[in-house]
């Protein structure tokens, strides 16, 4: 079965009609800590997330004020892989910052 549909009744081969479930997206969450750099933060959106300086600065200063953020919503496979990158980018930086994701 195909992960995309419409998320109409389908006729299968089988001649059966079934309601297909809507493919599972996910959030990547960036969450605030004391010690990354507002301007690492800012490039970081916009090198993984492709925001513009200003999109980019807003999203950061809403993760500093409410402690958490969303960056992006992608289906399971690129939400993971974005959020591994993010995560080793921050470490290898010398930076403690953390990304999860979390079903949409
Ligand atoms: N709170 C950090 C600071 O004051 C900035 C920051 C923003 C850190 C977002 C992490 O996900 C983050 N330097």
């Amino acid at each position: 079965m195909s992960e995309f549909n419409s998320g109409e009744d389908t006729l299968t081969a089988n001649k059966t009609r079934k309601k297909l479930k809507e493919p599972a997206f996910y959030k990547i969450i960036l969450l605030n800590d004391d010690f990354t750099p507002m301007d690492f933060v800012i490039d970081l959106i916009c090198k993984f997330f492709s925001k513009s300086a200003e999109e980019a600065t807003e999203i950061m200063l809403n993760i500093h004020h409410e402690g958490y953020g969303v960056c992006g919503i992608y289906p399971l496979d690129i939400a993971e892989t974005k959020m591994n990158q993010v995560n080793k980018f921050a470490r290898n930086n010398g930076h403690p910052l953390k990304c999860r994701i979390e079903r949409n």
